[in-house]
Order: C-alpha cells, then structure tokens, then sequence
C-alpha cells in the first residue's frame, strides 16, 4: 500500500470512528435534554374533530387556548378547619406550564387549588380548546388507594359529542397523572348562560372531593337573554364531608360512597361565620358579597354540586326575576323569594335594586341602602361541623349611588 492510499484509509477511519461518537454522543445529549424537559403523555382523542380544530386554527378562528391542572391540597374553612380536597386550578392566564412532577413545582407553577375552581368564560359563537393536565396527587398517604387516578372534563349542559363530553371510555381514556386530554369547544351562536364544568371518573367520590367549577357562556357584555344588568355574580352552592375526605387521602377506600355525610355547606367554597370581619368567610369574599348600588340590576348565576341535599336560596327583602335554567332562556320569566336548587341545576336571576338613594330609611326592608342577608333555606344547609349559622349564608351589600366608583374596577369578569 503506498503512503497516499494508507493515509486516505487512516483518515477515513478516523472520520468513521469520529462520526460514531458523535453520533453516540448526539443520542446521549438528546435523551438527557427529553429527560430534562421530559413532557406529559397525550391522550389521543378524536381525529376528525382534532383536524377540524388544527383547520380553524390555520385560518385564526380559535379564540382562546385554556390550560386547566388537577390536583390536591387543603382548603382552609372560616372556622379555622383545614379541609383535604381535590380541584381544578390554573397557571396565570391558563397558561401551559408543562408537566407538574413536585410539589415545589406546583407551588410555583399553578395559582392555589380552591374548589369550585375558577370561573371559565366563553363567548357565543366562538371555538376554544381547553388542556386537562393531571398533575397529580400531593398530600396523600402512601398506601392510599387513590394515588393513582384519572379525571375528565364532563361540560355540563354543553350537549356534546362523546369524543369531548368527558365520559371515561367512551370512547377515549381518562387521563391519568402526567397526561393530557385535548377538549375542543365550539360554541354556537344562539347559546348563551351558565354552565359547569365537573370531572365524570368515579363521579361520586371525585365531584363531592371538589372537582367542579362555573362556565359561563356570554354572547353580549352586561346581557343576559336580552335582559340588561349592571353586575353579576356567580354564587356556587356546595357541600363536602371532611372526614370521608380525611379517609380518601388516608386510606383512598373509594367503595365507601354510601358513607358521605356532609359536614359543611357552603357559597363559592366558604361558609358564613358570626365573626363578621373573618376574612375567609362568605360576605368578605368580593366574589361572594353581593354589592350593588341603588337602582341597579345584579345578576345571580346559581349553581349546586351536591351529594343529596337540596339548597332553597332565600335573600330577604328582594324577590328575584328568574330569567333562564340550565343555560337556556324562560319564555315565561317569574318572580321568587325562595328558589330551589338541586346538584347540577344552573338558575339565572335578576334582582333590581330599587332606587331610594336619597332616603336611607332602614336595612333590611327594601327601601334604601343597606345590608340583607340571603341563605339556605333548607336549615340543614345553614349548619357546618354542627354549628348555626356557619353555613351557605351571605349578604346584598346595597349602597348608595353616591358612593359608585366612577369605574367598576372590582366588577368580576
Ligand atoms: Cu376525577
């Protein structure tokens, strides 16, 4: 072999062995990174509906991606309890954060778990996607026999097709821990009012654990069914046993549905307390204190999850226009002081403030600014942990015009 081809052959060789390691090295380089950044599993859902999304998406027709995350954590009651629960919560602006594999992670990724999670708006005739992410459980023991479960988005009242109505099964999978489940929404353009959104795995145990929020479709800013208000409020009637959620975490028995007693009732997550500056009770929630100014109209979306208790909402001092049901406009609206509202049901009411700014006479008679109070008519419903009245208590906060901020910066979106 003369010295030319010998060198061709070492220096061919050399670039063989040298593209081998760095291929090597590539491969190494690259599973690191994927295990740095490694990324939820998504569950695939249907195809059609996906690639009719992915279309509309080209031609800029998705008005909002929404990110939501479950997990677990404890919610703290007006009376100083702490109570274990599951919920639905969210980055800032629904953001996607990717996978959640700490509780440090969470803390700093997600906004506080509360139940009912956060209020989700759409816009009549609009699409949108919304992200389930499971990020997992935290608090639980080891041995827990929930440690290892899925949950779904159920769009209550929404009247979907299977492939994102959130049934387990039917006929795409639950998601478990570190996976993802894409729901696509199309929102017609006649629909409008309120709705909710709660998981459907195991539905007894994991809607009662806290897995529920409002949705409320809006097709005009301050309208409803053609009905004109000045503000509105969502007030979400619940209840929860604290300790068959106590023996979820501990011991995870989910065969003990039977087993629910309810303990605390509550307004948006809160009960009423007789301490009335307890920052965590119902009437210092700004979402749950209903203020209004004379003359004005306040819009109440009533919402309930509940186990079997029925609540029977009862302000004093105003009847109410009850103007829609389960996301649909009354052809015949009618006015009552005392409204039933049983697990699932959505009422939209309309209360008019009546205009007596200038006389002040007296609280609680209709006739001039002041507090009323507004309750769970069903007394079982105004009890928590057997004590009155710690419970679905809050109050109508009327004051006078004068003190109208000129720009509604607290009016809840
Ligand atoms: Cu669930």
């Amino acid at each position: 072999m003369v010295f030319s081809e010998k060198y061709t052959k070492y220096v061919s060789t050399f670039f063989k062995r040298q593209t081998i390691t760095l291929c090597y090295l590539f491969a190494v380089i690259l599973s690191l990174s994927v295990m740095a950044h490694a990324t939820e599993k998504e569950i695939i859902g249907g195809q059609e509906i996906k690639e009719s999304f992915e279309a509309l998406s080209e031609k800029g027709e998705i008005e909002r991606e929404f990110h939501i995350y479950i997990t677990d954590g404890y919610q703290e009651m007006a009376d100083g309890e702490f109570i274990y629960f599951w919920g639905y919560t969210h980055a800032k602006d629904w953001a996607d954060v990717g996978k959640i594999d700490t509780i440090e992670e969470r803390d700093e990724k997600l906004l506080p778990v509360r139940f009912p999670g956060d209020e989700m708006r759409f816009k009549s005739g609009k699409n949108y996607i919304v992200v389930l992410h499971n990020a997992g459980w935290y608090e639980t023991e080891e041995h827990s026999g929930i440690n290892h479960v899925a949950h779904t988005i159920h769009w209550h009242g929404f009247d979907l097709i299977p492939a994102v109505d959130g049934i387990p099964n039917i006929p795409y999978p639950a998601v478990f821990p570190h996976e993802t489940f894409r729901y696509y929404l199309s929102i017609p353009e006649h629909i409008e009012g309120s709705y909710m959104g709660h998981c459907h795995v195991d539905s007894t145990n994991h809607i009662m654990a806290g897995l529920y929020f409002p949705v409320v479709i809006q097709k005009e800013e301050k309208e409803i069914y053609g009905y004109k208000y000045d503000r509105e409020y969502t007030l979400f009637f619940s209840e929860i046993d604290s300790e068959y959620m106590e023996m979820l975490r501990d011991k995870g028995d989910i065969k003990r549905g039977l087993d629910w007693k309810s303990n605390y009732f509550m307004l948006n997550g809160r009960i009423f307390m007789d301490k009335l500056d307890n920052p965590l009770s119902t009437i210092n929630d700004p979402k749950t204190r209903l203020v209004a100014y004379d003359g004005e109209t306040v819009l109440v979306r009533l919402m309930a999850i509940t186990y079997d208790h029925t609540f029977m909402w009862h302000p004093h001092g105003y009847h109410g226009l009850i103007v829609g049901m389960d996301g649909r406009k009354l052809p015949a609206p009618y006015e009552k002081d005392s409204i039933r509202i049983g697990s699932g049901e959505r009422i939209d009411i309309l209360y008019n403030i009546p205009d007596f700014s200038s006389q002040q006479l007296c609280l609680s008679c209709n006739r001039g600014a002041g507090i009323t109070i507004a309750h769970d008519h069903n007394l079982m419903g105004m009890v928590s942990n057997g004590i009155y009245p710690h419970g679905g208590l809050t109050i109508f906060d009327v004051r006078p015009k004068s003190e109208k901020p000129k720009e509604d910066e607290w009016y809840i979106k």
